[in-house]
């Protein structure tokens, strides 16, 4: 029988019980101190027969922060929030990974205690910062010096032994979206003339130190990473998006992933998928391949059984929907997700989505 959104899936060391998975989603209701709360657990819990949850991208540090109401990832008090949502998603037999952010320019020194954001080079980007007083302009990021670069990858090896800590089943390494790492694979933002600059192996040497850190910290079976080689948001350009995430999926295939998550096209309407061959790409990565964007259950069925995707990561669905994989079983109605409450907020289009059965 050919393989569709239903059959069972092995990312790396992860068993999944479908190839539903749900894709991360930045819902900013985290409790203070970037400590998850009972909400945020019912939250998860309500979506564990997803065959893989990917949390919320989730800051490595105080620095990797650029919104309101984040959970972090590198603290005692953030490990015991997590916790209790592992525990809870993997009682009902769950899996779950959490997505390791960190935001780059994308911020403002009102989320960052008052810091100027960080960035591979000084370039302001267009569009405004989302913070506790509003949406504000953006100020122009500080250049990183490289000699600070080995401590922004310590700050990942923290934030992955702080998921483990917290019972995750793997980490995903968010590169993708405009944030910290795809900053410096992008020409139009990673302005540098330093071995992080320039070429593609200059520009991905980030993004690679980090992986390798990563996986020597976790294990590579445990590890997955996002990328979005067309996406537009938070002002990402670069002038030849299709080389350089060929080279960049090739110098992955070294570390024996759990997996390749890729974002084909624009989020937030952004974005011409047409002009980048995602089919190209996908078939250089030697792992499993996660494809988001726009799928719904025929489009992800298709994508499975032409063996272009290996599991399909279901965003604004799975907000409306926490059981979504019983909807697609049955081929029932889905409920209307209200993007007014997506962003910050109490249950309210968060945890009072109904169930079928209610
Ligand atoms: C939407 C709003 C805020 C953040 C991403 C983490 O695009 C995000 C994000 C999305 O990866």
């Amino acid at each position: 029988m050919a393989l569709d959104l239903f059959s069972p899936a092995k990312l790396g060391s992860i068993a999944l019980k479908n190839r539903i998975v749900m894709a991360p989603l930045t819902r900013n209701r985290a409790g203070d101190g970037g400590v998850p709360h009972d909400l945020n657990v019912t939250y998860y819990a309500q979506r564990a027969s997803a065959g893989l949850i990917v949390t919320e991208a989730t800051p490595i540090s105080a620095m990797g922060h650029g919104y309101p109401a984040l959970p972090g990832i590198y603290t005692d008090e953030q490990v015991a929030g997590w916790k209790k949502i592992t525990d809870a998603v993997h009682a009902k037999g769950g899996k779950i990974v959490i997505q390791l952010w960190h935001v780059g320019r994308i911020s403002h020194p009102t989320l960052l205690n008052g810091a100027l954001p960080v960035a591979p080079s000084a370039i302001k980007p267009a569009g405004k910062a989302f913070t506790y007083q509003g949406l504000v302009d953006y100020v122009e990021p500080r250049a990183l010096d490289a000699s600070e670069l080995p401590a922004i990858v310590q700050d990942y090896v923290h934030a992955t032994k702080c998921a483990l800590k917290a019972g995750f089943d793997g980490v995903e390494i968010h590169a993708a979206n405009g944030y910290l790492l795809d900053q410096f694979l992008r020409d139009g933002s990673n302005k540098r003339t330093d071995n992080y600059g320039g070429s593609f192996e200059n520009r991905a040497r980030l993004l690679l130190e980090v992986t390798k850190a990563v996986v020597e910290t976790a294990g590579a079976d445990k590890v997955g990473i996002r990328i979005s080689p067309v996406n537009p948001f938070n002002d990402m350009q670069d002038s030849n998006p299709q080389a350089l995430f060929n080279y960049v999926t090739e110098q992955l295939n070294q570390f024996n992933l759990a997996y390749l998550h890729a974002v084909e096209g624009g989020i937030h309407g952004g974005g011409k998928a047409d002009a980048f061959d995602f089919e190209q790409m996908r078939k250089l990565f030697k792992g499993a391949y996660m494809a988001n964007l726009s799928y719904d259950k025929a489009r992800g069925n298709a994508a499975i059984a032409s063996g272009h995707a290996d599991v399909i990561a279901y965003g604004v669905p799975f907000i409306a929907n926490p059981d979504l994989v019983e909807r697609y079983k049955t081929d029932a109605a889905l409920n209307e997700a209200d993007s007014k409450s997506f962003y910050g907020g109490d249950e309210k289009g968060y945890t009072d989505y109904p169930f079928l059965s209610a």
